[in-house]
């Protein structure tokens, strides 16, 4: 049983050498992991299962065909891909998975997030979160027609750069007493988790606390993956 980690890999029509690097890693995946978990951020964006893009299309198909070689392939969302639904699941034969997701392994007890809930520091970002993961919010934008919801998301997109820019750096990285707290409420001793894109492995030693939290990388000319086999436990990056 070896277990795969990834996220953040942004995927657009305009990252055609990510793409097939997800590609070529997908391949090999299919051949030496068990499980491989997508922690959200596939997508630069998702504007919805009625996607007709070829680009779209053609991730889903790649990742199917992975899965058809024995692999399981769970994915869980993050803040650019949250419409991906049961049609988009059901197209590349995947498992959606809530966040936080729990699995055991071995003795320990591991969380699996996106990452952006323990970013409360950025108060604009979660009233911004509350709004768009609301039901009336998505059955609206998904009622519009498929070229007005991109013109959205690309405005959207714009917006959350500048907005970035203005942002302390600090506030968007994860909160500390969050992490504490999650870590003694949830009784696990490994997190895992992206968004962030400060691809790192923590070590927690605090009152009550004692766990690692593994943060994964972005995607870019070089990709990240956490794997996990018996006990052992690599962070690597890989050129695409
Ligand atoms: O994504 P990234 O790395 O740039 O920044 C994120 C947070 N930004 C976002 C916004 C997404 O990037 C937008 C793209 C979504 C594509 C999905 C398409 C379908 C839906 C279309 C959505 C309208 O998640 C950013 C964080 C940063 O991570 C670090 O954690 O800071 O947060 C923001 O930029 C949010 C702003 O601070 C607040 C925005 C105020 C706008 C309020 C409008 C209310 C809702 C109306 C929706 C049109
Ligand atoms: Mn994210």
């Amino acid at each position: 049983m070896k277990l795969g980690f990834i996220s953040d890999l942004h995927l657009s029509e305009k990252t055609p050498s990510t793409n097939e690097g997800f590609f070529k890693f997908l391949k090999t995946a299919a051949q030496e992991f068990s499980h491989l978990y997508i922690l959200g951020d596939l997508f630069e964006s998702w504007i919805g299962d009625d996607d007709d893009s070829s680009f779209a299309s053609d991730v889903t198909e790649h990742i199917k065909t992975a899965t058809r070689s024995g692999l399981e392939i769970f994915f869980m969302h993050g803040n650019r891909d949250f419409l991906c639904g049961n049609k988009f699941a059901e197209d590349a034969n995947i498992t959606i998975l809530p966040d936080p997701f729990f699995i055991d392994y071995f003795d320990q007890k591991i969380a699996l997030s996106h990452g952006d809930d323990f970013c409360t520091d950025d108060l604009k970002y979660i009233e911004f979160k509350k709004e768009v993961r609301s039901s009336s919010w998505q059955e609206d934008f998904l009622s519009k027609p498929l070229e007005e919801r991109q013109k959205i998301a690309s405005n959207m997109r714009d917006a959350s750069q500048s907005n970035k820019d203005k942002k302390d750096l600090s506030i968007m990285d994860v909160a500390a007493n969050t992490i504490h707290e999650f870590f003694i409420q949830n009784n696990i001793s490994l997190l895992i988790h992206g968004h962030t894109h400060r691809p790192n492995t923590h070590q927690i030693s605090e009152p009550n606390v004692d766990g690692v939290r593994i943060v994964l990388g972005d995607w870019h000319d070089t990709g990240w993956c956490l794997t996990l086999e018996d006990q052992e436990r690599v962070l690597e990056e890989f050129k695409l």
